[in-house]
């Protein structure tokens, strides 16, 4: 293999490879190792902690699908609390609503803002505009002081290690609802339906016991584990699989549609068997 590679593993027993054209940034934040790197395949990358978070080429499908689902289970979602989501990829995705007043991005690490805005412009467009108000704070600190304050709680985390595991907790779920609204939905990114199946199972038990509706779907992320990943999604009132299509807004898209969107919750039988 010629040239410089990157190689994350993402479980013990396999990586994923890509060859660099160059490392545009590096540097240690207080929270994490975080680098900018150039690649022939993907384009740009943000890695934190030697972990893809994010690329240029196929940012889409999980910002879309993550933020795209619960706006539209909603019918008129105001208000939108991010959490993580520093790249600013489902703040984009948030601000193509019209009906959304104010989104509220919550990321701890200051630096992940700052290297997207400098680095990955295409994906942190969305954090200029009005409606957007940034905090660097803790999540988990943030919901756990809200009470029925958002339409909307999206979760972006990264992978449950270090700072992130309370996010993935049955407690943050129950804060979660708290700092809904009567009628909110709330959705988190809950890893690889192949290499986290016992994780995700979890989740869903514990969704199940704190919101009357509680779903699993699915997307394709080319860079993450597997290829397959899965979001878990509570909702207090309206379920995703019944939206009125004829009132949901118009938002260009690249890999969501109405027909995907009821197509991610038809799951597979190897992920029926072990929910
Ligand atoms: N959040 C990271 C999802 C986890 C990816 N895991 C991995 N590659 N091992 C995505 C941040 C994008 N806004």
């Amino acid at each position: 293999m010629r040239g410089i590679w990157f190689s994350e593993l993402q479980t013990p027993d396999l990586a994923i490879s890509v060859r660099l054209n160059q490392t545009l940034h590096h540097e240690k934040t207080p929270y994490q190792e975080l680098a900018v790197v150039d690649t022939e395949a993907y384009g740009r990358m943000l890695l934190l902690d030697n972990i893809i978070q994010t690329t240029v080429k196929d940012e889409f499908f999980y910002h879309e699908m993550i933020a795209h689902v619960p706006l539209n289970t909603h019918p008129n979602p105001r208000t939108a609390l991010v959490i993580g989501g520093g790249d600013g990829g489902v703040v984009r995705e948030i601000v193509k609503h019209p009906s959304i007043e104010k989104v509220t991005l919550v990321e701890i690490d200051a630096r992940v803002v700052a290297n997207a805005r400098e680095y990955l412009p295409e994906i942190a467009c969305g954090l200029d505009d009005a409606r957007v108000e940034i905090r660097f704070e803790d999540g988990i600190e943030h919901v756990r002081q809200r009470e029925n304050t958002y339409d909307i709680i999206i979760v972006d985390s990264t992978d449950p290690i270090g700072p992130a595991v309370g996010l993935f907790s049955a407690e943050f779920y129950r804060n979660v609802y708290r700092a809904l609204k009567a009628d909110g939905v709330f959705v988190a990114q809950t890893e690889s339906p192949i290499f986290n199946s016992r994780l995700i199972r979890r989740i869903q038990r514990d969704l199940k016991e704190i919101f009357p509706i509680a779903r699993l779907y699915l997307t394709t992320v080319p860079t993450y584990p597997g290829g397959l990943w899965a979001f878990s999604l509570g909702s207090k009132k309206y379920d995703p699989l019944e939206v009125d299509w004829r009132q949901a807004p118009q938002v260009a898209t690249r890999y969501y549609t109405p027909a995907i969107h009821q197509a991610a919750f038809s799951l597979p039988p190897f992920v029926q068997e072990f929910l």
